[in-house]
C-alpha cells in the first residue's frame, strides 16, 4: 500500500563528457528532470523523467513534462491510496493520452517507493531474476568511418557486449563498414532514430553484409506497415524503439511482423506496468527484448537496471557506466561495468543507489512542488 503526499520536481543540468549525436541533432548538456517522491510517513525515493529538451524523439519535451506532471499527473495520484504501485497506470490512463515520459516519472517513482517501504531491492519487488546485467554501448555519429572505428574499438576494448552505431543517410554503409572490417566479431548493431524511408530500402540492405545483431528503427516514428515491408527485404532483424509507445503496439509489431525485437524504454510505454507487460508479450512469443537508453542520470539508471533483470531481457542493454555519459554522477556508487561488460544488479533496499542531494541542489535551476 502506498499513498504518495509530495512530488518535488527539480531540474539539474549536467554536460555529457562527449557530444552525442543522433539522426535528429546533437546533444552535449543533458537537461536532466528529477522527482522525489514522497508518502507522509517519511519514505521517499527519487525518480526521473526521461523527456529530452527538444521533441526530437517523441513530442515530448521536459518543458511539457513538467507542465503535465503538475497539472495532470500529481492531482492524480496524489493522496490516493494505492495497494499496489502497478495500480497508478491505469489511472493515469483514462481521458488521458499520451505523455508517456510525464506519467512514467511518476509511475516508477511509485515502484520505487514500494520497494523502499517494503525495504527491498527494485528489482525482487518486480520478479527479476539477473545478477547482473550485459551491457551495451551507444556511439553517437562520428565525423568519419576512421573517428567511429577509433570509439568502437575503445568500446570493445572495454568489454560492451554490444556496440551500437548511430547511423543518417550519407553516414552509413560506409561508417558501418569500416567498423566491421576492424572489428570482424564485434557485436555490432545500428540504429537510425526515424531517418530513413522505404525509398531507401536498397541502401538499408547493403547493411545486411555486415552481420548486424538488428537495426533498430529506421523508419517514422509511428509507422508499422513500412517496417513490415522493410524487413520482409532485409536478412538483418529490425528492432522498433520510437514506434512501441505501449503493451498494444507491441502486439501490433508482432501481428505485422514490423520487427523481431523490442528496445524497451520504460520512460517511452509509460512506465514499469507498461514495460513489464511489453517484457511479457515478448517473451510469449519468442522476441528477445533489452533495455535501451535516454541518457539517463544513475537516478534513471537505477530503474532501467532493475527492469533490465527480468528474464526475458536476453539482448545487452544500452546501460554505459555513469563515467560514459558524466564527469561526476548524482548517485554513489556510480554505475561501473566490468571488464566482462555486465552492470551488477542492486540488492539493497529501493532504488540501491544514494543520491547525492547536495550535488542535485548544486546543480539545481528549477524547482517545483506539489501536495
Ligand atoms: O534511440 O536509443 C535511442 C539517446 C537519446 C534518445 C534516443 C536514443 C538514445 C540512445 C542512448 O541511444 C542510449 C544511452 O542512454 O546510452
Ligand atoms: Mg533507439
Amino acid at each position: 500500500m502506498i499513498r504518495i503526499q509530495q512530488i518535488d520536481l527539480v531540474e539539474i543540468r549536467m554536460p555529457l563528457v562527449e557530444p552525442f549525436q543522433i539522426s535528429s541533432g546533437t546533444q552535449s548538456n543533458r537537461r536532466i528532470f528529477l522527482l522525489r517522491v514522497a508518502d507522509g510517513d517519511g519514505h521517499q525515493v527519487w525518480a526521473e523523467c526521461v523527456a529530452t529538451e527538444l521533441p526530437t524523439y517523441t513530442y515530448e519535451t521536459i518543458d511539457a513534462a513538467w507542465i503535465a506532471i503538475r497539472e495532470w499527473v500529481a492531482p492524480r495520484v496524489l493522496g490516493v491510496e494505492f495497494k499496489d504501485p502497478a495500480d497508478l497506470h491505469p489511472v493515469l490512463e483514462k481521458n488521458f493520452r499520451g505523455n508517456n515520459m510525464a506519467k512514467a516519472g511518476v509511475e516508477m517513482g511509485a515502484w520505487g517507493l514500494t520497494a523502499t517501504i517494503k525495504g527491498i531491492a527494485l528489482s525482487k519487488l518486480i520478479g527479476g531474476t539477473r545478477e547482473s546485467i550485459p551491457t551495451g554501448i551507444s556511439i553517437g555519429i562520428q565525423s568519419s568511418p576512421d573517428a567511429l572505428v577509433e570509439k568502437a574499438r575503445a568500446a570493445a576494448k572495454a568489454g560492451y557486449r554490444k556496440i551500437k552505431l548511430k547511423i543518417k543517410p550519407g553516414m552509413d554503409v560506409s561508417f558501418v563498414k569500416a567498423v566491421r572490417t576492424a572489428l570482424p566479431d564485434a557485436p555490432l548493431m545500428a540504429d537510425a532514430n526515424n531517418a530513413y524511408t522505404l525509398d531507401d530500402a536498397a541502401t538499408l540492405a547493403k547493411l545486411d553484409d555486415f552481420k548486424l545483431i538488428m537495426l533498430e528503427q529506421p523508419l517514422d516514428w509511428q509507422d508499422f506497415v513500412r517496417h513490415a515491408e522493410l524487413q520482409k527485404r532485409l536478412k538483418t532483424p529490425l528492432c522498433l524503439d520510437e514506434s512501441i509507445s505501449n503493451v498494444d503496439r507491441a502486439q501490433d509489431m508482432i501481428t505485422l511482423k514490423a520487427g523481431r525485437i523490442i528496445n524497451i524504454k520504460p520512460g517511452r510505454v509509460g512506465g514499469f506496468r507498461q514495460a513489464i507487460a511489453i517484457h511479457d508479450l515478448c517473451q510469449k512469443n519468442g522476441i528477445p527484448v533489452w533495455c535501451g537508453g535516454m541518457l539517463e542520470s544513475g537516478i534513471g539508471r537505477a530503474y532501467n537496471v532493475a527492469l533490465a533483470s527480468l528474464p526475458n531481457f536476453s539482448l545487452p542493454g544500452d546501460l554505459s557506466p555513469s563515467a560514459r555519459y558524466w564527469e561526476k554522477d548524482i548517485v554513489s556508487p556510480e554505475w561501473t561495468m566490468s571488464s566482462e561488460g555486465m552492470v551488477t544488479v542492486p540488492t539493497g533496499p529501493g532504488i540501491g543507489v544514494t543520491v547525492d542531494v547536495d550535488r542535485i541542489d548544486n546543480l539545481a535551476v528549477r524547482r517545483e512542488t506539489v501536495r
